[in-house]
């Protein structure tokens, strides 16, 4: 896969050297390039931003530095089979997810745009779609500065399920949101640390008991601390261990739906 991530504080990038993303590199699995939009400006000062037609608050970016860069970018991938995407981060964007991450990893070429201030020319998004597939993401819905972390944090996502990034692929399987369930809470030695045990079931050596244990700590936890995802998780095919323990922390399966006890029928 090729990324390009165009910004103008490229040095905020500086993490994707590191750890299993910065390896990826190394081994030639992941191509990314980061690029300084003020490289892509032809005036002296390499303004890169100026006042909001219509009045208010902050500054815009202008529209000539982007499209510049992004067809520079988008000429560097040219040739291949698929228009590369523009990931846009914004809090007016789709919700990144672990499924949109699955997506992205399909394709060949990701192209980063890293708004500041008070975001891009809209112009741009428009132009734009003659080069690429537009997507802007938002990664939640509260306030930063700027795209820069919320890209670290896509690449990131995306990065690991390429092939050979994660070294045991069984680590891409198990973790939280890939069954739409929080992971259950992990522990290691000492088997009692500051007088608090580990819950003994762990320790037992029965394998199913304790595969049964974490399910029902995933449900227990997500009912606590996500319950959203329990209003869309597909309880359709649970196995009857599952349902019991549903059933202990007040929900039913009612048409493959979760349903909690105190609900009233419709
Ligand atoms: C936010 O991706 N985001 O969520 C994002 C990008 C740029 C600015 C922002 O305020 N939330």
């Amino acid at each position: 896969m090729r990324i390009d991530v165009v910004s103008i504080f490229p040095e905020y990038l500086a993490p994707l050297e590191l750890s299993l993303i910065g390896k990826a590199r190394q081994d030639g699995l992941l191509h990314l390039n980061v690029h300084d939009l003020r490289d892509f400006t032809t005036d002296k000062h390499r303004s890169v931003d100026d006042t909001p037609y219509g009045g208010g608050a902050g500054m815009v970016m202008k529209a000539e530095p982007w499209a510049q860069a992004l067809a520079s970018v988008a000429a560097a991938g040219e040739g291949k089979a698929a228009r590369p995407v523009l990931i846009v981060p914004s809090p007016a964007g789709e919700r990144f997810s672990q499924a949109l991450a699955y997506e992205l990893a399909e394709e060949e070429q990701l192209v980063f745009a890293c708004g500041r201030y008070e975001g891009i020319d809209e112009r741009v998004l428009e132009w734009a779609e003659e080069h690429f597939s537009v997507r802007p993401v938002s990664l939640g819905d509260y306030v930063l500065n700027g795209g820069e972390v919320a890209v670290l944090a896509m690449v990131e996502a995306i990065g690991r399920l390429l092939p050979g990034v994660v070294g045991n692929p069984d680590s891409l399987v198990e973790e939280s949101h890939s069954d739409g369930l929080l992971e259950y809470p992990v522990y290691t030695k000492p088997s009692v640390w500051r007088g608090r045990e580990v819950p003994p079931v762990l320790l037992s050596g029965n394998h199913g008991k304790i595969a049964q244990w974490r399910r029902h700590e995933q449900f227990r936890r997500t009912a606590e601390r996500r319950p959203d995802l329990l209003e869309t998780f597909d309880a359709g095919k649970l196995p009857r261990a599952d349902r019991t323990a549903l059933a202990e922390l007040g929900y039913d399966v009612v048409d493959g739906q979760l349903r909690t006890r105190t609900d009233a029928p419709d």
